[in-house]
């Protein structure tokens, strides 16, 4: 099979189509290990940058400048339309939420998001940066999951467990259900909006679904990322999944509609594969801190990532989480090149 000449690679690669290498792009590309987004920052703080459309646009471009990568996220938060929706709430540098939501009462005071009023800094955003994007980079929109944004919402702040919100979900499964609703709503309009602004492929992040067993997985997590992805299919963008740490949870992941699933470095890409099927592709799944291994090491580690996710098409390169801060960008631009070079074919 050839590569398809008319789509840029990271589309090829997530409708599972030959592509003429491994597309590559890395999550939090746009962020403090880069000097350039450091600077921005001491100008400007967290909330103010999601708000420009210039300024987000251009912290999107930064990475592209500097390295290969095949696609692009715009710069903006799970939180934004949180925020949309009368959540007030701070970055610290994780969100902080001044009034955690934990009652029918506020769950109902929610504002139902309309993105054109209530967060149209984004679709901005998504409009800039198209413009200035190369064409064979296109531009991912994304959102949080229900449960990953509830567990913020609850809890109040970013923590490692989550107990709270997770205690919450047991003993309170009227408020719980409402909520995730709530938000379900919500991130079908604000995706569908990105998608009208122009972004060119759709990604929904479950960072905390993993704190779940599979069987509440099942019952709690998935039906409204099922809704979502329901809610996105006519659309003709590529939809991606990020099911951070859910690798206990792939045969109910692979029940989903959707295109693409990001995993982390704990699963195996291959034995994530057969689970999925051969109808999905796969995006991953680096351990972020290979990228602080000396150049021969770091080549070895992208060998077996690659090795694990096959000859078959259908996989995007990606670390298995965001980028750390403390990264240094010379082993980023030897990732990206390496990962073409090793994988080009004619
Ligand atoms: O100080 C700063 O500059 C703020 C740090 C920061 C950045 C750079 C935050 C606060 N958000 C972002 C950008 C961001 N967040 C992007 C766009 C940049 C890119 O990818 O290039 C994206 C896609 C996100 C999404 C996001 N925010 C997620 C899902 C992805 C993931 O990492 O799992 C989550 C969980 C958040 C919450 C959040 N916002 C910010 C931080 C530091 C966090 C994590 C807090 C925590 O650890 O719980």
């Amino acid at each position: 099979m050839n590569a398809s000449p008319a789509l840029p690679p990271f589309l090829a690669a997530c409708r599972r189509q030959p592509t003429a290498h491994t597309p590559i792009w890395i999550m939090r590309q746009a962020g403090r290990y880069l000097p350039e987004y450091r600077k921005v920052r001491e100008k400007v703080g967290f909330t103010a940058l999601t708000r420009s459309p210039e300024l987000a646009a251009e912290v999107t471009l930064q990475p592209i400048r500097r390295f290969a990568f095949d696609a692009s996220i715009i710069f903006s938060d799970i939180m934004v339309p949180i925020e949309g929706m009368g959540v007030a709430l701070e970055y610290a540098p994780g969100p902080i939420i001044a009034e955690p939501v934990r009652t029918m009462k506020q769950v109902e005071a929610l504002r139902p998001l309309v993105p054109e009023r209530d967060v149209p800094f984004v679709m901005e955003a998504i409009k800039l940066t198209r413009a200035g994007l190369p064409a064979h980079v296109p531009l991912i929109g994304f959102a949080g999951s229900p449960f990953t944004l509830f567990s913020y919402l609850v809890a109040g702040k970013p923590s490692k467990e989550f107990s709270v919100p997770r205690a919450f979900a047991q003993a309170e499964p009227e408020i719980f259900a409402r909520l995730m609703d709530r938000l379900a709503d919500a991130m079908i309009v604000y995706l569908r909006a990105q998608a009208g602004a122009g972004a060119q492929a759709l990604m929904l992040f479950e960072s905390w679904g993993g704190l779940l067993g599979p069987n509440d997985y099942r019952r709690i997590a998935l039906p409204p990322v099922k809704r979502i992805f329901d809610g996105l299919k006519d659309l003709d963008v590529p939809l991606i999944y990020f099911a951070n740490q859910c690798g206990g949870s792939l045969e109910s992941i692979a029940t989903l509609d959707v295109d693409v699933v990001g995993l982390d470095w704990r699963v195996s890409l291959g034995a994530a594969r057969k689970i999925l099927g051969p109808a999905r592709a796969v995006q991953g799944n680096l351990d972020p801190a290979h990228l602080f291994a000396g150049p021969d090491v770091l080549k070895s580690r992208v060998d077996e990532v690659l090795a694990d996710a096959g000859p078959g098409p259908g996989h995007i390169f990606n670390l298995g989480h965001g980028i750390w801060p403390e990264t240094d960008p010379d082993a980023v631009a030897r990732l990206v090149d390496y990962v073409h070079e090793k994988t080009a074919r004619k």
